[in-house]
């Protein structure tokens, strides 16, 4: 397919790529991060919160592992932070840095027993200790410490941070009781980060996969209790009864926003939007490394399984979250025009610095690797001593051992492609143009322009660069 060219009286510079994740949530860029256990972990879903989308943080972990990564992103960055960090007078300096490590921050405030606070031990403390057995009280900087109240202005917190050289304001209530902090790296980042995608109190958004079976809805409950934002409830056979259920309870259950998937076809979208979700994700088969429409026989073509759901979708608000296939920028303007409101990418951001896994050498070349979460890698899951927690997304639960798993993905590697920002600029810069090339300035009118053309397999080698052999790399062009 290709999108036919049309009038323009815009710069490509001049598109809003503001979209809908799902009926509660919008977002600046409409790129959702897969959740698969070689794409979304805490940083990715930091990283691409930060750049304006959001991460599905994925369910191949136990439940308090999922839960810690949503704490992780939650308390990443903020105007506040309502519920910091703490240590102890009586922590040892070890304690603090294995803290600091684990959230990336730089010092803890100290609290006593009744969470009263005590003083702030931050890195200029701990700095030239050689002995880490020592304890927080002997190294920290005690009470008083520079403070505000509860409700402190935005402008008002950046006045004392500045004032008083400090880096860390925390908050307190009128019986010293710490209630928040506000960091100086806090406002740092919000200029660095104009679109971001933040919650109502400036912390970023997140999402969580969840599946239908076994433990599931005690997964909900606290993904829900760590402050996730959006739940999808994410199975490879998305129209079937246990989807529509577990939409159900959640819905009746918490005001977390909560997405259905997968599905295909038209039916399969109307039967989540009836069972009350806020957006419908969809695909059977098209991604990069699933193997369902071969070994099962099963799926559609991504654009048309896209414009199927959409005609489901639109009349009740409800968004589509296109999901897998994508290989170029192209192509999210091609599943927008389809009728997809959003994306959700796994191997274009697998190859990223943020994502999980070691770099792979290779003939002095990198890769990083990347999975399908029906493949036997994932169902062995050897990062986590072997315990598989995904495998009732492809209806398998009850399979006891690895050779009698059917599998419906593949594991392989996939180039190293740096860090995110860097790769979702040249994404959303594609979008851009593909946005010019049709005169949509809104994502909402290339819904409504957007005309894509049938090509045949001449029309497919002529679009890719042809009758030449590639000398340099171009950042947003791997080949074929
Ligand atoms: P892609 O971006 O083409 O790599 O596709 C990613 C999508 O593929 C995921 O978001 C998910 O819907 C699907 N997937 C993940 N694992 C598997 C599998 O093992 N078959 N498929």
């Amino acid at each position: 397919m290709l999108l036919v060219p049309a009038y323009s009286d815009m710069q490509p510079g001049e598109a809003s790529t503001q979209s809908r994740l799902s009926r509660g949530i919008t977002l600046n860029i409409p790129l959702v991060s897969a959740a698969m256990d070689t794409v979304t972990e805490a940083r990715m879903a930091v990283a691409m919160a930060r750049q304006g989308g959001i991460g599905i943080l994925h369910r191949n972990l136990s439940i308090e592992e999922q839960a810690t990564h949503v704490d992780l992103v939650k308390r990443s960055e903020a105007g506040m932070v309502t519920n910091p960090v703490t240590c102890t007078p009586d922590d040892t300096l070890a304690d603090v840095e294995r803290l600091c490590a684990t959230y990336r921050i730089s010092g803890v405030p100290v609290t006593d027993t009744d969470g009263r606070l005590v003083g702030i031990v931050t890195n200029r403390d701990m700095r030239f200790e050689t002995d880490q057995s020592r304890p927080v009280r002997e190294v920290m900087t005690p009470m008083p410490l520079v403070t505000a109240p509860v409700g402190v202005s935005s402008d008002g917190a950046f006045d004392l941070l500045r004032k008083n050289k400090i880096e860390k304001l925390p908050l307190v209530d009128s019986e010293g009781r710490l209630r928040g902090l506000i960091t100086v790296k806090d406002f740092t980042k919000s200029e660095k980060y104009p679109l971001s995608t933040k919650d109502a109190d400036g912390r970023l958004m997140v999402g969580a996969a969840i599946g239908v079976a076994g433990d599931a809805e005690e997964r909900a409950k606290a993904l829900i209790d760590a402050g996730v934002d959006v739940i999808i409830v994410d199975v490879a056979q998305g129209h079937s009864k246990g989807l529509a259920d577990m939409i159900g309870k959640l819905k009746a259950n918490s005001k977390v926003q909560v997405v259905g998937g997968n599905i295909a076809t038209r039916a399969g979208a109307q039967m989540i939007v009836d069972a009350g979700a806020d957006a419908v994700k969809v695909g059977v088969g098209p991604g990069s490394i699933c193997t369902t429409r071969v070994v099962a026989g099963v799926g559609a073509p991504q654009i048309t399984a896209i414009h199927q759901a959409s005609l489901a979708c639109a009349p009740a608000g409800v968004p589509v979250i296109g999901d897998g296939g994508l290989q170029y920028s192209g192509d999210i303007a091609k599943a927008i025009a389809a009728g997809a409101d959003t994306v959700m990418l796994g191997s274009l951001l697998a190859g990223c610095e943020e994502s999980p896994g070691l770099l792979i050498f290779i003939n002095g070349k990198q890769f990083k690797s990347y999975r399908g979460m029906g493949s036997l890698g994932a169902v062995r899951n050897r990062e986590r001593g072997g315990a598989s927690f995904s495998k009732d997304r492809y209806g398998q639960a009850e399979v006891s051992s690895e050779e009698k798993y059917i599998p419906e993905g593949i594991e392989g590697q996939v180039p190293y492609r740096g860090p995110v920002s860097a790769v979702v600029h040249q994404l959303v810069g594609g979008l851009h143009q593909g946005m010019w090339y049709t005169g949509s300035r809104t994502i909402a009118e290339l819904h409504e322009k957007g005309q894509l053309m049938p090509i045949t397999a001449a029309g497919l080698k002529e679009s890719h660069p042809h009758d030449i052999q590639m000398t340099v790399e171009a950042p947003n062009y791997h080949g074929r």
